[in-house]
């Protein structure tokens, strides 16, 4: 049986949406950034560092929503990766990790924005940066699946592009590529199952004006 431990909106719902991608049986364990709960011996014990996602699958456990996403397609859905030495393994890659170059700029903005709750902690120069580096970085998104068909690394890059909606105004090929996303039955039954917002509770965070 898998266990998928979440927080709504963070990087675990890469997980809960693959998860209804395969339509595998889970059990789903919402957590809260605000009880600390994440800082239980039970839960540090699956998570060193005591984050989402944390995933049990039978005797296997993972931290790391990257590598959760490239096991259950190893373990469960072979359509949803592209396979060493298959036709768009390159593409595959470059998506999967690629994700993480949006993810660094959307954490530092989610910190910023959200984390930070005094002014005086902010930089408004390293947000301002953050959000342009972020809106160029989304130009090389969409609007076409990664891979050539829809694979586990557009549920990575499909779940940052959903974040940085929050933050920039997504180009054209990053907007139409989110559509796409948004638009599959199974992140539609993740997000009724996501939970009530945790983190962004508003649609936009604008930059700060110089
Ligand atoms: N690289 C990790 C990052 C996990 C991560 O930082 N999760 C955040 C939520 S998006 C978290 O649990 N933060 C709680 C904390 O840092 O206390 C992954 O992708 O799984």
């Amino acid at each position: 049986m898998i266990r998928l431990w979440h927080v709504a909106q963070s990087r675990s719902f890469r997980v809960l949406w693959a998860l209804e991608e395969i339509g595998a049986p889970y059990e789903l364990i919402r957590c809260s950034f605000f009880d600390r709960s994440l800082r239980a011996p039970q839960h540090l014990a699956r998570s060193p560092a005591g984050r989402v996602p944390a995933l049990e699958d039978g005797a296997t456990v993972l931290c790391e929503s990257g590598a959760i996403l490239a096991w259950l397609a190893e373990t469960r859905a072979p359509h949803l990766r592209v396979a060493e030495g298959g036709e768009g393994r390159a593409a595959f890659l470059q998506g999967l990790h690629y994700a993480e170059t949006l993810g660094a700029h959307l954490a530092n903005l989610t910190q910023h924005h959200i984390v930070l709750r005094e002014a005086s902690m902010r930089s408004p120069t390293v947000m301002r940066l953050e959000a342009k580096r972020l809106e160029n970085a989304l130009r090389a998104v969409g609007p076409g699946w990664v891979a050539g068909h829809f694979s586990v690394a557009d549920v990575a890059l499909g779940y940052a592009v959903w974040v940085a909606q929050r933050f920039v105004s997504l180009p054209e090929g990053a907007a139409e590529y989110l559509a796409a996303c948004e638009a599959r039955p199974a992140f539609q039954r993740a997000m009724a199952k996501d939970g009530p917002p945790e983190i962004y509770l508003r649609d936009f965070y604008p930059p700060p004006e110089e």
